[in-house]
């Protein structure tokens, strides 16, 4: 139940980083959910009928209505529950504006350039993946160092949608270096970032919603050996 007396319930799977994002939306608004665990290689009747477009999760159902994408999900959460909890994305519509387009830039940039980590076929494949994710986060470095004006957050002194975008790929970012051993989150070329990865954890519950490290890293085997790469 949400506190607004609502129902609420989370179709995701743990080692996703857009579930994770719901989840940290959701955690950081103090709102309380139903969360299931769906089997991607079957999916349920409610997953197929709920998000019948894309059939991914998230999807996060409000009293019996879907919302699908994990983006339009975290800012559904922050309309729908304004009164409660901090507000995820600033009143101020160039603020939002400026918070749109960073989240944007993660999603768009971020999860392509690491993709490769994931499933590249040789480890040189994966090592240039590691490098130009790099690449991306020292970009993003300095809007961090712009935007939050030397606040803990982008948001500023409460995380926001950008850090909950990009704290939905921690547990995926500290695995890359036992994936293909390059630190993406690199504290000697993204030091704030590096710094910001810590406070972010810290948050209460934020821990308990990033997935575990060691199971990423059991499962992207898992993965690898299924479609036969090395
Ligand atoms: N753009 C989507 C991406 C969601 C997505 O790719 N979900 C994956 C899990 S990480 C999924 O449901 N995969 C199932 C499939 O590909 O059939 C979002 O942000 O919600």
């Amino acid at each position: 139940m949400a506190r607004d007396g609502g129902e609420l319930k989370l179709l995701g799977m743990w080692a996703s980083p857009f579930v994770a994002r719901a989840k940290l939306a959701l955690q950081i608004k103090g709102l309380s959910y139903e969360y299931v665990e769906e089997d991607l290689g079957n999916k349920s009747e409610l997953l197929l009928s709920s998000n019948p477009v894309h059939k991914l999760v998230p999807v996060l159902i409000h009293n019996g209505k879907p919302v699908c994408e994990s983006s339009v999900i975290v800012q559904y959460i922050d309309d729908a529950f304004a009164g409660t909890g901090p507000s995820l994305l600033p009143a101020d519509p160039y603020q939002r504006a400026v918070a749109r387009f960073w989240a944007a830039y993660l999603e768009d940039k971020l999860f392509t350039t690491w993709i490769p980590v994931y499933i590249g076929r040789t480890s040189e494949d994966r090592l240039e993946a590691a490098r130009q994710v790099v690449a991306v986060l020292e970009k993003f470095e300095q809007a961090f160092e712009e935007c939050s004006g030397g606040k803990a957050f982008f948001g500023g002194d409460a995380a926001g949608l950008v850090d909950v975008v990009l704290g939905g790929f921690l547990g995926w970012l500290r695995a890359s270096q036992m994936m293909c051993g390059v630190r993406v989150i690199d504290p000697a070329k993204t030091p704030l970032l590096a710094a910001w990865a810590d406070r972010f954890a810290a948050l209460d519950g934020v821990r308990e919603v990033i997935p575990d490290v060691q199971r990423l890293l059991e499962y992207n085997k898992m993965r690898r050996a299924r479609h036969g790469l090395p």
